[in-house]
């Protein structure tokens, strides 16, 4: 099962700044852990990040014939983007929203999600183990 796991602007930064919201992980941390979860329950994962919001729309198009999942994290672009709405809504697999924190418990501009609405669901404020319980949401969704 090959899943894509997608993470929009300024991830780089993980790690690198503001731990108290995020944590101390790097996002090279944040792909090395959850590839190795991945790959111990079978999942063939492809990271790819992006500060630019064409190229998420472009990464989600690609999903539709090469991956029969999505896992994105919109990161800023999910209060923002009409354009990562419409692209997770033109395609045909599912997609799961993460967030590393409870954006529901931070400023008021991070409490919508114009994404989430599209997405299958949206698990926020549980870190990176997020990934790893998008993963066991997609298992179950794809093997019905
Ligand atoms: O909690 C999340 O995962 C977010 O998607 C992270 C985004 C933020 O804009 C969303 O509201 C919630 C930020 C991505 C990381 O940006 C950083 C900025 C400074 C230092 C470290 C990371």
């Amino acid at each position: 099962m090959k899943i894509f796991i997608i993470n929009g602007p300024n991830m780089q930064l993980l790690g690198k700044r503001e731990p108290d919201i995020y944590g101390s992980e790097t996002l090279a941390d944040l792909e090395s852990r959850i590839g190795a979860i991945a790959e111990k329950r079978g999942f063939d994962v492809e990271f790819f990040q992006s500060n630019h919001e064409g190229d998420i729309v472009d990464k989600l198009g690609a999903a539709d014939q090469n991956a029969d999942a999505v896992i994105i994290n919109p990161a800023a672009y999910t209060h923002t983007s009409v354009a990562i709405r419409d692209a997770i809504k033109a395609i045909a697999v599912p997609v799961v929203e993460v967030h590393l924190s409870n954006i529901t418990e931070r400023e008021e501009f991070r409490h919508t999600s114009l994404t989430a609405p599209v997405c299958m669901g949206q698990i926020c404020g549980f870190g990176l183990m997020g990934y790893e319980m998008a993963f066991n949401a997609l298992d179950k969704f794809l093997k019905k």
